[in-house]
């Protein structure tokens, strides 16, 4: 389905509170760009912890409270929260994300404002089958004249779907369409000339306690695999279980079939053309993991670890609907191998025969992401889920 702009001429907050890693920013910024770029929206995207952004954009880098990003205001979100700072820009829409607790300064600022504004609060991505029953339900103020309403995003048309800027799949065609712009853009990033029958692998994930069971597998195995590492929390494992002395972008390492990249961490932008040059991809957490999924190429999900491995409710979920049309050859493989890399057996065991179910289980990502491309994408499922809400 295409993106339509909407006809929506309101003012934004986001609030966004940096719990770990990039995924809280990495949601709020992609919708807040996107609010203002491709919608034409007045968004202020209020931070607590900017580095986080700047590590996503680092054009928008500056030592300012309050300054413009690619269109969107962006200001520190300090505590204690002047309450002037509230009164004078209170906004139409007010989205929390992730139950984050807008300052309470700017609570009270938003009962004073006549009308209300809307209050969003954006949940966690989930494939579970509650949320459809939990998405627009509202929660009222214990004490003050204003009502919550829950936007969850998800896989099915009564949710509020998945980010999706307007044009990313026509941007995604013509770059799989011109060889020379992977070239270009795989050399720019250090990765050393054409892969030839390489399997190319971009690895993003939290480490891994058997990644070293999975290192073995590459090397012994009988098709080479280039893997591509982005810088963090993976590579000092890696580097251990390789005997590197070095972690920084730019290392290289080689040994039997496999042949190892540190990449630098990309601006956001350029992790999607990281994610459609390669051949697999390894995501994690949130926004990662729906990148994959626009990318339409074969992807292993590392979730966020819960307390009481309720993610694995949710890992499930999530495979439920992605293999349910898939044939039952290739389910087995990607399930067991998906299962192994979030800590349910052991990945190097498993990658042979998911390696050799990769060709197929292409044609079903192209086929998976093409589907989900049909429903409205969530920037717009929200202004109009606002606007319905206004009138
Ligand atoms: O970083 P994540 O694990 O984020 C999270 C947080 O842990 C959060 O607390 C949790 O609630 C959530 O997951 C479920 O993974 P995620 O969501 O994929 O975010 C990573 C972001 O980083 C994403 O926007 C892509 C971006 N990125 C780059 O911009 N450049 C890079 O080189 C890489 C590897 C990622």
């Amino acid at each position: 389905m295409p993106t339509q702009r909407f006809p929506l001429d309101a003012r934004w907050a986001l609030f966004c509170k940096v719990i770990d890693n990039f995924g809280d920013i990495g949601v709020c910024w992609r919708l807040a760009r996107t609010l203002a770029r491709d919608h034409g929206q007045r968004v202020t995207l209020w931070v607590d912890d900017p580095e986080a952004l700047f590590a996503l954009c680092p054009s928008a880098r500056s030592t300012e409270a309050r300054f413009l990003a690619e269109g969107v205001e962006v200001r520190r979100w300090d505590e204690p929260f002047e309450a002037s700072c509230a009164e004078d820009t209170v906004a139409d829409i007010v989205v929390e994300a992730f139950s984050c607790d807008p300052p309470a300064a700017y609570v009270e600022a938003m009962a004073q404002r006549a009308p209300h504004p809307v209050w969003i609060n954006l949940e966690y991505l989930s494939a579970e089958d509650w949320v459809e029953g939990c998405h627009g339900m509202v929660s009222p103020h214990p004490r003050l004249p204003l009502v919550k309403h829950f936007f969850f995003p998800g896989f099915s048309t009564r949710t509020g779907g998945l980010l999706r800027e307007p044009g990313l799949l026509d941007e995604r065609a013509r770059f799989e369409a011109d060889p020379a712009l992977r070239a270009d853009f795989l050399h720019r990033l250090g990765v050393p000339g054409p892969d030839g029958d390489a399997l190319t692998i971009s690895l993003f994930g939290y480490g891994h306690p058997q990644i070293a069971s999975l290192l073995q597998a590459w090397i012994g195995s009988a098709r080479p695999v280039r893997v591509l590492v982005p810088e963090g929390r993976m590579v000092p494992q890696i580097a251990q279980a390789l005997g590197l002395s070095e972690t920084r972008a730019g290392t290289r390492w080689r040994g039997g079939a496999l042949e190892l990249v540190v990449l630098p961490f990309v601006p956001q932008t350029d992790y999607d053309r990281l994610l459609w040059s390669c051949g697999l991809n390894f995501v994690r957490g949130e926004d990662s993991f729906v990148r994959a999924q626009w990318a339409a190429r074969p992807f292993v999900w590392q979730i966020y670890p819960q307390p009481d491995d309720a993610h694995r409710t949710k890992l499930d979920a999530f495979l439920n609907r992605y293999t349910h049309a898939l044939a039952a050859d290739l389910r087995a493989p990607l399930t067991a191998f998906w299962h192994a890399w979030n800590g349910d057996g052991d990945p190097g065991a498993c990658w042979d025969d998911f390696a050799s179910a990769l060709t197929r289980i292409a044609g079903h990502d192209r086929a998976w992401s093409a589907a989900l491309a049909q429903h409205e994408d969530l920037a717009t499922a929200l202004a109009k889920f606002c606007q319905a809400i206004v009138k």
